[in-house]
């Protein structure tokens, strides 16, 4: 029943666009009728538009746990990092927490206020989508629509195509991704290296044109009925493995007490489940989500219009559609953040923290940043969360990189503040003056000549 239920809501899905094409077709039969001029046929794509009731209607009866109060008394989850475990996918979920003192301290941010980070970067593929490859698997497993051996394709900015490649690895399935020319080698390769074949598509490509990684995702799956688009965009198991995965762990690890929480929205499938389950058991709770400006996902709308639709460069986030699977309803605020604040802010958390986080982790704690500033007397004694959603291991080439950072026109700004002396080069001007004051005492002593003395010395200085 579950099985007929997604596969018709993506039928549904594709049955506007199919009369619109036979329309075409139509028209183009008819020599003396004025009409649009032939075009190749091509494959839908879903009409995403936000969160429906056909998701609704897949969403309820799939949660694992759906309890509407909160009681401490929950069972301990056992933590498998403590002994063995059979396969790498039972190290996906149970991702620590960690208090951010040290960036509160250098932002400024009142001592009142506890920040909190959920890791996400500590899943085994190293980000938050890790948790929604396996649950999609899981998921179309049980409804028997897919079985190993069949190949999975997955449009994706590289996160969940990680984690889908890791599922299919240990599993044994074929993993064909297909992403923007935008998203970085790191993550194309860690892909390969799992055994997925990838195929880029040019960036600037509208969601629904048909060279986009959602629309040759489709045509390719089109080819045989052993391909399969799990597709995270509409898939219930994506705010699932959020609702019943990230945020039980949430409200476990902090015994219940949250204030705020704030994610940064891709397919809006995190924000969406972790905003749900956390309000039906804390109604207080505020959802903050942040947007990248050039993406057009906040509400209100005019948040969009600074820059709107022109690329940027964090990876993850932000779209020029709405997926199926983003409830704008369950969020409360909206932050916009641009490249300079986001990586700016990635950095900071990597020097001060020691948190190895990616870009959209920077965009994430910007909008937190942004929303504490201005909600800072209310939020004395509250604890706001954010959520890391990837590594910098995908970004080693980029933001990490001084070099790419100016390449984008973007400030660098690890080492020292300008005109300061950093401990490596205190150390060293030390050791030159020993060095300097050992020649004086050889010239002094006759043991050098004076021109021997004075290349020493250039020497030294360089
Ligand atoms: O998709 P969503 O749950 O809204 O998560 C957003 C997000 C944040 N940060 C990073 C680094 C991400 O990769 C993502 C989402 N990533 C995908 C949509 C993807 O295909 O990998």
């Amino acid at each position: 029943m579950a099985l007929l239920c997604t596969r018709a809501h993506v039928t549904n899905r594709l049955v506007a666009l199919g009369k619109r094409q036979t329309w075409a077709r139509a028209a183009s039969a008819m020599p003396d009728v004025e009409h649009e001029p032939w075009s190749p046929p091509r494959t839908p794509v879903p009409d995403y538009d936000g969160w429906d009731a056909q998701l609704e209607a897949d969403f309820l009866p799939r949660r694992s746990t759906h309890s509407k109060s909160y009681h401490q008394s929950r069972p301990p989850v056992s933590n498998p990092r403590a002994g063995i475990v059979d396969s790498v996918l039972d190290l996906v979920g149970q991702t620590p927490m960690i208090r951010l003192t040290r960036l509160s301290k250098e932002l400024g941010i009142s001592d009142e206020i506890d920040l909190i980070a959920k890791c996400e970067f500590f899943n085994a593929g190293g980000s938050v989508k890790d948790r929604v490859g396996l649950r999609m698997v899981e998921e179309a497993e049980k409804d028997k629509r897919i079985k190993p051996g069949d190949t999975l394709i997955e449009p994706t900015s590289g996160n969940t195509g990680i984690g889908l490649s890791l599922a299919g690895a240990v599993k044994g399935y074929n993993v064909v991704i297909t992403m923007p020319m935008k998203m970085s080698e790191e993550k194309m390769n860690t892909m390969k290296a799992l055994g997925a074949e990838i195929i880029r598509t040019p960036t600037e490509a509208a969601w629904d044109a048909p060279d986009s990684h959602i629309t040759v995702a489709a045509e390719l799956a089109e080819a045989s009925p052993n391909a399969h688009v799990l597709d995270q965009y509409l898939n219930a198991g994506n705010p699932l493995a959020h609702y019943d995965g990230t945020a039980e762990e949430m409200l476990r690890q902090t015994g219940g007490e949250i204030d705020v929480v704030v994610m940064a929205a891709g397919t809006g499938g995190t924000v969406t489940g972790v905003g749900r389950k956390l309000k039906e058991v804390l109604p207080h709770v505020k959802v903050v989500a942040v947007d990248p400006v050039g993406s057009i996902l906040a509400v209100p709308d005019n948040l969009n219009d600074y820059k709107r639709l022109e690329g940027y460069q964090v990876e993850g986030i932000g779209y020029d559609f709405i997926p199926t699977v983003l409830d704008r309803n369950i969020i409360d605020s909206w932050v916009k953040i641009d490249d300079d604040k986001a990586f700016d802010m990635a950095r900071k958390m990597i020097r001060h923290e020691g948190l190895m986080v990616g870009g959209s982790s920077g965009s994430c704690m910007a909008g937190a940043y942004e929303y504490i500033k201005e909600h800072e007397a209310e939020l004395k004694g509250k604890r706001v969360v954010i959520l890391c959603a990837d590594s910098i291991r995908n970004y080693m080439s980029k933001f990490l990189a001084d070099e790419w950072m100016e390449e984008h026109d973007l400030p660098s700004r690890f080492g020292p503040a300008d005109g300061e002396e950093s401990p490596a080069e205190s150390l060293m001007s030390k050791v030159r003056e020993k060095k300097m004051s050992g020649l004086k005492g050889a010239l002094d002593m006759g043991w050098l000549s004076q021109s021997e003395y004075e290349a020493a010395c250039a020497a030294l200085e360089k």
